[in-house]
């Protein structure tokens, strides 16, 4: 079993990253990692895995992926928090190329018995997202479909894709909605950070240069729940190697606010902070929390990582490269 070829689209990310670090704990011997961005950014490269640096929107280069997989995990995507699909809503739609090209890639090896999809819960209808104090989303509850615009409706559409090719030509697809996963090892600054890598890098921001305060995007009382990159790794496998033939939910069900997280934070931390609310800031929809009956039905496993036990992980993680980037001066000082 270990020698099977695996292949990861997006492994220079922070989710493939961690996948493919998982894969290699596991025993896997040929892993094939691939991702856009040059090597030496990515967050996590191993030798012993054969790294290539390739444009998978690009069908030929979906085909070279591919080639020989035994399984693939497609989580390349032009993606990032709020702040990013908001702002960029064409990119992240063309990651349908990627989508499409790998799904056809993988069929015409004629050696993948498993192909693992990457959604979000950004497919769920925004009607149902409306109030801070969210009913959790059900699977169906992605339609009828008002995806986030964008971003969510190229998930919504690939998710799709990836039912028609297994029911179509017999390629065995699996896909999970995750729901904003968080850990080390990923993205804290420049734009595509999600709340909880965005947090930590503001409370270390204000502790290192002593200006006691905080931007914080929106009023602070929409209300998110955060996977741990941990508990989004154990989904995979289990989802990937099971039978469950609908896309299902893959996140925690712990909700909070995003005041609540700024609570969190600050307790590691050890400071309190003046929060300054920004409410021309990207937001997003206004609660959103998974409903994990169905994973607890047919997995008897869902996501149970505390936020708070993540968060120290992640804020201890994002610290250590703050500092080494930055030293303890101030950003801009
Ligand atoms: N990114 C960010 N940065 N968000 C902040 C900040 C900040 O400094 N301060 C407050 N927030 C608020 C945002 O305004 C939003 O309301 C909430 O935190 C969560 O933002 P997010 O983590 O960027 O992303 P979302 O949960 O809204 O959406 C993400 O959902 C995932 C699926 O659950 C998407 O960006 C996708 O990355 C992903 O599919």
């Amino acid at each position: 079993m270990s020698d099977k070829l695996i292949v990861v689209g997006g492994g220079g990310g922070f989710i493939g990253g961690h996948l493919v670090a998982d894969l290699r704990r596991r025993g896997f011997k040929e892993i094939r990692s691939i991702d856009i961005k040059p090597v030496d950014e990515w967050y996590q490269v191993f030798d012993d895995v054969e790294n290539v640096v390739a444009d998978l929107k690009l069908l030929e280069n979906c085909r070279t992926a591919c080639e020989d997989a035994a399984e693939v995990y497609n989580l390349a995507a032009d993606m990032g928090g709020m702040g990013f699909i908001e702002a960029n809503k064409a990119a992240c739609m063309l990651s349908v190329l990627i989508s499409t090209h790998m799904l056809m890639a993988a069929r015409e090896a004629g050696t993948v018995q498993r192909f693992f999809y990457s959604s979000s819960a950004c497919v769920y209808n925004a009607e149902k997202q409306k109030d801070e104090h969210v009913t959790p989303l059900k699977e169906e509850d992605a339609y009828p479909a008002l995806p986030e615009d964008g971003y969510g409706w190229e998930k919504l559409f690939s998710e799709r894709m990836c039912r028609h090719f297994r029911e179509d030509f017999g390629l065995e697809a699996r896909v999970a909605r995750f729901h904003n996963v968080y850990g080390p090892e990923g993205t804290w600054e420049g734009g595509r950070e999600k709340a909880p890598a965005a947090i930590c890098r503001k409370v270390i921001e204000a502790k290192v240069s002593g200006k006691h305060t905080i931007e914080i995007w929106g009023d602070g009382k929409q209300t998110r729940s955060f996977m741990y990159i941990d508990d989004c790794l154990t989904g995979i496998d289990k989802i990937a190697h099971g039978d469950i033939l609908e896309p299902i939910n893959l996140g925690s069900d712990e909700l909070v606010t995003i005041n609540q997280l700024v609570d969190i934070v600050e307790d590691i931390a050890g400071i309190k902070l003046q929060r300054q609310y920004n409410l021309d800031a990207p937001k997003g929809v206004n609660g959103r929390n998974s409903d994990n009956t169905r994973i607890e039905e047919l997995l008897g496993w869902s996501p149970n990582i505390r936020l708070r036990d993540g968060m120290e992980q992640t804020y201890a993680w994002i610290y250590d490269q703050y500092v080494s980037k930055y030293g303890t001066k101030a950003v801009g000082a």
